[in-house]
């Protein structure tokens, strides 16, 4: 598949962005607009450091860590230096951390990450010298999905509820337009975007959006980013369907590295125990698809969208569900030129390139082929990955990509898109 490209060239360059984005220990995603470190971007761009540079992508995961809370809460963004480049910088967060880091967290991708850097060490023969990084490692990770069991699960249901858009790192997916209806955005006062500045404003989120983020924000500052407050009070609480299938597949390989590492794994199968007994929470019959769920409403959100095919990457398998998630797949194949678009092309709110309204997203792309080869869908798998490399090597290594005609979307030179063409073309 990737005889067609000029791999080695794209290889050289996709290096070449991660090591321009490395601050030292950590990699920004995009140095002008996204100047601090994110935190499942760098899980993914760890998958990229590994292969050309093992050090180094154990590092990325560490520094990340160096910011967890004494709670294993792990914040997505770390503000190690100053930047005025984006808001809302760390003034707005008010979390009076060092270091300074937001409040909210992302999708838990780091352990099943570690668990491939684990799997890479062993390969090369330097699983002793990495053994003391990964049961430090382990013992973080472990205190984070601890985190999300305690905070993030109020009605234990085995999902993860996200309390705000950036925590499920799709930010104006329209799984969060009916939630967001009940946030109050009418004392959120005056404030200057960053993002509309770097970037064309039709592929960012709206005004309405941003004032729902920045109530959001506001909200969790006003509760001292109290996170146990946050999961009582807050107006926005949503079962992401894409979070819930993430730290499924994150408990499942956590699970691995205890077994691997001689350490307990007890509570972890609680929690994916808890997860594969609840997550049919998600399934709405109505649509016949995987989605997200209010947890105010109780509604479904009835929108197909990339997260909604994680199900294989979380290693759940149930024929009918499985079948109807495969006919989703066929169906959109039909309608656009490269998969997964962020959003079904069939729905009405679609848009090529409005950020989680459509366009591709590399990342999200490694999760579902991961998945779908895992679960013995070879044809689809080997699609996904074809689209994604084929995207990257016609348009550049952008943030994200229009599934119409494969036109770049946000940032360029971004490392995450970056760290996914390598730990797919090599
Ligand atoms: C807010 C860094 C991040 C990604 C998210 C993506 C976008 C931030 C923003 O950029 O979100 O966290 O300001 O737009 O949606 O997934 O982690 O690349």
């Amino acid at each position: 598949m990737t005889d067609q490209f000029d791999t080695d060239r794209l290889d050289g360059a996709a290096r070449d962005i991660l090591r321009c984005n490395d601050r030292g220990g950590y990699t920004v995603p995009n140095g002008r607009v996204y100047p601090f470190q994110w935190n499942w971007d760098s899980a993914f761009v760890a998958l990229g450091f590994a292969t050309f540079d093992r050090e180094r992508a154990w590092a990325e995961i560490e520094t990340l860590f160096r910011a967890q809370w004494d709670d294993g809460f792990l914040p997505h963004i770390v503000f190690w230096q100053e930047d005025e480049g984006y808001f809302p910088g760390p003034q707005v967060w008010g979390t009076d951390r060092e270091p300074v880091t937001s409040g909210i967290t992302q999708p838990p991708v780091a352990a099943t990450v570690v668990r491939r850097l684990w799997d890479g060490a062993v390969a090369a023969g330097e699983g002793e010298a990495f053994r003391p990084r990964a049961e430090a490692l382990f013992d973080k990770l472990f205190a984070w999905h601890r985190w999300f069991a305690d905070h993030r699960d109020p009605e234990q249901r085995g999902v993860v509820v996200a309390m705000h858009p950036w925590e499920t790192g799709r930010d104006n997916s329209p799984e969060w337009d009916a939630p967001g209806e009940s946030i109050d955005v009418s004392n959120v006062g005056e404030y200057t975007r960053r993002d509309t500045g770097h970037l064309n404003a039709k592929m960012r989120p709206t005004k309405l959006e941003y004032d729902r983020y920045l109530a959001l924000v506001q909200y969790g500052r006003a509760q001292g980013w109290d996170h146990a407050k946050i999961a009582t009070g807050n107006p926005f609480k949503v079962a992401d369907v894409g979070m819930s299938m993430i730290l499924l597949r994150a408990n499942r390989d956590l699970a691995d590295l205890a077994d691997i590492l001689g350490c307990d794994r007890s509570a972890i199968d609680v929690w994916i125990a808890r997860s594969e007994a609840g997550i049919g929470w998600l399934w709405d019959e109505v649509r016949g698809t995987w989605c997200s769920r209010d947890l105010l409403t109780g509604r479904h959100s009835g929108f197909v969208t990339s997260a909604s095919l994680l199900s294989f990457y979380a290693g759940l398998s149930n024929p009918r569900k499985d079948a109807a998630m495969l006919a989703h797949i066929e169906r959109i194949s039909a309608r656009v030129q490269f998969l997964m678009p962020s959003l079904d092309p069939d729905d009405p709110g679609f848009q090529m390139v409005r950020y989680w309204r459509g366009p591709v997203w590399a990342v999200v792309n490694w999760m579902i082929g991961t998945g779908l080869a895992e679960a013995g869908h070879r044809r689809w798998a080997e699609r996904v990955r074809g689209d994604t490399l084929a995207l990257i090597a016609r348009k550049g290594f952008y943030e994200a990509f229009s599934p119409i005609d494969g036109s770049g979307s946000g940032g360029d030179d971004f490392s995450w898109t970056a760290a996914i063409w390598l730990a797919w073309s090599t």
